[in-house]
């Protein structure tokens, strides 16, 4: 073990069970290391929807730490994705976030890949050079669904339990067959953690995020003990989506996903600040507009909203102890028509206010998690449910982190 696993691991033997994570954890450096090894770069990460690459030739970039991505779709319509380092000397391809392009030209000295990764012309290599061995390196990438994601692991973890339970739910809703309507990027001076965290629990939303609560019901489950009125209106809304063949039971992904269909309150059919439809124009074959929404989180860095007529994507990555990028997309289907169907501001608003409100949460929590002051408190097992699941989730995959790196040194 190294001095670095060693803080790691007496860092995780003083979590206390059913505690908020001490300081270090929100803080310190070589714990953010820790988390990009053990986490960002062996887990599957949400890129976004598939529908941001529609056509061979498109592609998106992210950045996850220090590993600069390039997410494509190439001549025969497959998703591919690589390290966005030319194998000459390592020089970043794109430095655009998305674009179009038949063929990846460094821009260094213009080493020319084909979409498929293979190394196709250079000049000056000399007769014997063999330009076989240079392709550029490929990322694991899947499309759960029209949802992309990627794993920069050797070996990827297992992802086909979650494609199976979330596939019924959000198929239904054709995300592949969407455009994007609006981005937003957002930097939260707020450790990662600390942005998921607050995602994974409404315990603030009663007092921070008013124009959220003209839809959204607050409850994570149908048979919440706190709820009354909303727990009939789960009970009639369930007869309805069960008549049309719509799932929306929670499914159990144990720590590493959930996913669920809830109704919006009475009265409200999307989430907009009059509850009305963002768009005019349903989503795949649906006729019936009041669908709720399927939430659906998974581990580390992702939560999605899928309703009748738009979806929702989420997306964190770190970008250093104390600072994390959030991007939210907005989809609605791809033929509907800007200014009839939709209108971007209205479509978009709740969630503007919501993630603004959420950030300056994240961002408070994290100037208190510095304080001399802070020790770990307790959350609540009702309302935290969720933030329970995801630092368990967490402190498993830190600590076979720590075990493979022991494992390798006997
Ligand atoms: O993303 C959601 O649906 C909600 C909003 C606040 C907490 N989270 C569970
Ligand atoms: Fe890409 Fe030289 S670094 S061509
Ligand atoms: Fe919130």
């Amino acid at each position: 073990m190294t001095d670095h696993h060693t803080k790691v691991r007496s860092a995780l033997d003083a979590c206390k069970p059913g505690f908020s994570l001490p300081k270090a954890f929100y803080n310190d450096a070589d714990l953010f290391e820790a988390d990009i090894e053990a986490v960002f770069y062996r887990e599957w990460l949400f890129v976004g929807p598939e529908c941001e690459i529609p056509n061979a030739g498109d592609y998106v970039t992210l950045t996850v730490h220090e590993a600069p991505i390039i997410v494509l779709r190439d001549h025969e319509g497959e998703v591919r994705a690589f390290h966005n380092s030319c194998r000459h000397r390592g020089s970043r391809l794109c430095d655009k976030a998305r674009g179009h392009t038949g063929r990846l030209v460094c821009p260094y000295h213009q080493w020319t890949y084909e979409l498929t990764g293979e190394l196709i012309s250079t000049r000056y290599m000399g007769e014997t050079f063999d330009a076989g061995q240079f392709p550029l390196k490929p990322v694991h990438v899947t499309s759960v669904e029209g949802l992309l994601y990627i794993c920069l692991a050797d070996t990827p973890p297992d992802i086909e339990r979650f494609r199976a339970e979330i596939t019924p739910y959000i198929r239904p809703h054709a995300p592949r067959r969407t455009k994007i309507v609006h981005e937003s990027v957002i930097v939260e001076d707020a450790n990662w953690k600390l942005v998921i965290e607050n995602n994974r629990e409404c315990y603030h939303c009663a007092g921070n995020h008013p124009e959220l609560l003209v839809s959204l019901v607050e409850m994570a489950l149908p048979n919440d003990a706190r709820f009354g009125d909303e727990f009939r209106l789960m009970e009639e809304k369930a007869r309805d989506w069960d008549a049309l063949g719509l799932p929306h039971a929670p499914v159990d992904g144990g720590t590493e996903f959930r996913c669920i269909r809830l109704p919006f309150r009475e009265g409200a059919k999307s989430m907009t600040l009059d509850g009305e439809l963002a768009s005019k124009k349903l989503l795949g074959e649906l006729t019936e507009p009041d669908l709720g929404s399927v939430r659906a989180f998974r581990i580390p860095n992702n939560w999605h909203h899928v309703l009748s007529e738009m979806t929702i994507h989420f997306r964190v990555l770190p970008l250093g102890p104390n600072r994390s990028e959030v991007r939210t997309t907005w989809c609605v289907h791809e033929d509907a028509i800007e200014g009839w169907d939709y209108d971007v501001k209205h479509l978009s608003h709740v969630w503007i206010e919501t993630n603004d409100q959420d950030k300056r949460l994240a961002e408070e929590n994290q100037r208190g998690t510095r304080s001399p002051a802070y020790e770990p408190g307790p959350y609540s097992e009702v309302s935290e449910f969720m933030i329970l699941n995801f630092l368990d989730w967490y402190k498993d995959a830190l600590d076979a982190w720590l075990s493979g790196a022991s494992a390798q040194q006997q």
